[in-house]
């Protein structure tokens, strides 16, 4: 069986990118893989983050994974700091990178716009690489993210093929990315120009898994298109619609062909009213879910045996490549 792994960071309630992005690929491959999937609290704190709030989307994050379909006995599901090789192994990986590969992530670029060199946090400049450590700590053959990861995952197949090379053996399986056709980017709602993300300020460019219905609605109600008033897929030239047609399609299983035609001369309003329909049947069963298992004691199991798990599988990879560079004292 092929083996899967793939994270999400704790900071803030997932929304409906990362759950179309990331989450539902999480679900669908589980049946014929072996799964690993991670809730990546070491890259959260590449940026300040208030640490009851941070343990408490610790949790959040788990839960929903569940509430979304993860199913911890198919899936290892774990907290990321509960594994300390990913620290060991991002060292020896940073050891092995290049500050002009770092350089060009378009996610450096952009976190880090407007900021003087001087107050650049570096763990925005290296958290590549702990990504990729991530993923070269479990010979992961399949990395289901959003399209956002694909600059991210090429560099975690660049160095494991690098150390490969250099010690002509195979240290680290080479992983390949797995990026969904619909969803795979879901944009802001009030800028469709930029991608629907969690630490936006403006908590209406995103439809959180968690949100209330009156919440879904308002956002979608109020979502950015254009003054032509023709529900036409174009991204280029009607990036909001655009958007919202994404949306209604993967929610609602209809075709943007079908979509098109069904609202043809009939503008964004019956279409908008539609949308908020299609999101809320989608998104209020995985609420109604999450509460349940937010509260349960089970959680909690399901995080310490998937670290245990988790533990095991890496610190095999870790000893590996120690003996490889000639770290320590020959391990057993
Ligand atoms: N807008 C998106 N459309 C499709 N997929 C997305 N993903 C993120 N945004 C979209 C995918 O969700 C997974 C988890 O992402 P993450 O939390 O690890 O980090 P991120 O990409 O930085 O997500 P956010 O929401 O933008 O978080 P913040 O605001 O904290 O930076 C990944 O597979 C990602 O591709």
């Amino acid at each position: 069986m092929k083996r899967v792994f793939s994270g999400v960071q704790p900071t803030g309630n997932l929304h409906i990118g990362n759950y179309l992005g990331a989450l539902k690929q999480f679900v669908e491959l589980q049946d014929d893989h072996e799964c690993i999937y991670c809730v990546v609290d070491m890259h959260a704190i590449t940026l300040p983050q208030d640490p009851k709030e941070l343990r408490s989307h610790i949790l959040d994050i788990a839960a929903l994974y569940l509430a979304v379909g993860v199913d911890p006995s198919k899936s290892i599901i774990f907290v990321q700091s509960e594994v300390p090789a990913h620290t060991e192994l991002s060292w020896i990986l940073t050891c092995s990178s290049y500050m002009g590969e770092l350089q060009r992530m378009t996610q450096f670029k952009d976190k880090s716009k407007g900021r003087e060199n001087s107050s650049i946090p570096t763990g925005i400049f290296t958290y590549p690489v702990l990504m990729a450590a991530d993923i070269l700590l479990y010979d992961t053959d399949i990395v289901p993210v959003g399209n956002d990861q694909k600059q991210h995952i090429e560099l975690a197949r660049d160095l494991a093929i690098r150390v490969n090379n250099r010690f002509d053996k195979k240290i680290f399986q080479v992983p390949e990315g797995r990026f969904l056709k619909e969803g795979a980017r879901i944009m802001s709602l009030d800028d469709p120009t930029s991608k629907m993300s969690k630490s936006a300020e403006n908590e209406f460019s995103r439809i959180s898994l968690l949100d209330t219905d009156a919440k879904i609605k308002k956002a979608i109600m109020r979502a950015t298109t254009d003054s032509d008033a023709m529900v036409k897929f174009d991204v280029e030239n009607k990036p909001g619609i655009s958007n919202l047609l994404s949306i209604y399609s993967v929610f609602s299983g209809k075709s943007i062909e079908t979509l098109e035609k069904e609202y043809e001369g009939r503008g964004y309003g019956d279409f908008k009213k539609d949308l908020v329909e299609v999101t809320i049947d989608a998104i209020s069963p995985i609420r109604s879910r999450f509460e349940e298992i937010r509260q349960s004691e089970e959680l909690l199991k399901v995080l310490d045996e998937g670290a245990e798990k988790a533990n095991a599988i890496a610190e095999k990879v870790l000893k590996r490549t120690y003996d490889a560079f000639g770290m320590g004292r020959k391990r057993k």
